[in-house]
């Protein structure tokens, strides 16, 4: 099988899950937006988007869809498979409409757009990928506060997506020193040589840097 991913948030979170689970993929860095690519990658992935999982059938986009097949072919319970399923499924599924979408509005108002020069920064947007950052970080920091993982007592891919966005608050700046069991959590997952350094050996440029901030060495 072959992984097709960038440095973005959502490939970097799949090629996080395949190295943690060691899956037997090819990494292959893509640009599918890039031009006269779209050729190419829209009969893999109609939304053009990032990462997709191609092998002997249909191929299989969206990091939540690839996490769970690369943790099922390496019988994994990183994608929890027993009583624990609904709990994960529950954490998944809050924190894309919360937690990483609040990070998500950040870090494309001053990360992504900078990046791409896709426009100025939209402080409004700003304001509300914070206020409800602050939201969902209070929740979680309730949730961390006897430290532990978001599934029983080991990782999951609870954790690394809630985190997906996190690698990047050096462009997105969210405060996340006012919620220091969230920050405890996160260090636990950078301790993680997949997670803190997916792209090891790998080839793939760098994104663009964003204009006043160096690259985080
Ligand atoms: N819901 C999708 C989102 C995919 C997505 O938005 N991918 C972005 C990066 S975060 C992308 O393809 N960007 C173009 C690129 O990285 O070249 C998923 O979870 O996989």
């Amino acid at each position: 099988m072959k992984l097709f991913f960038s440095r973005n948030p959502n490939p970097r979170l799949a090629v996080a899950v395949a190295r943690y689970l060691d899956a037997d993929v090819e990494f292959e860095y893509a640009s599918p937006f890039a031009p006269g690519q779209a050729k190419r990658y829209r009969p893999l992935n109609p939304n053009l988007s990032l990462p997709i999982l191609v092998g002997s059938g249909k191929s299989l986009w969206e990091a939540d869809a690839i996490a769970c097949r690369l943790s099922r072919d390496a019988r994994s319970d990183f994608w929890r498979t027993g009583d624990d399923q609904p709990e994960m499924i529950r954490w998944l599924s809050w924190g894309k409409e919360n937690f990483a979408r609040a990070c998500d509005m950040v870090h494309f108002e001053r990360g992504t757009k900078q990046r791409y020069g896709l426009g100025p920064i939209d402080q409004g947007r700003v304001e509300e990928g914070l206020r409800r950052f602050r939201t969902a970080a209070a929740i979680l920091e309730a949730e961390f506060s006897e430290g532990g993982w978001l599934v029983g007592d080991s990782v999951s891919y609870a954790d690394f997506r809630m985190a997906a966005f996190l690698p990047f608050n050096d462009v997105a700046g969210l405060p996340l020193e006012d919620y220091p069991s969230v920050g405890r959590w996160y260090r636990r997952l950078e301790a993680i040589d997949a997670w803190r350094d997916p792209f090891e050996g790998l080839n793939a440029p760098e994104l663009p840097p964003v204009p006043g901030h160096a690259r985080p060495a």
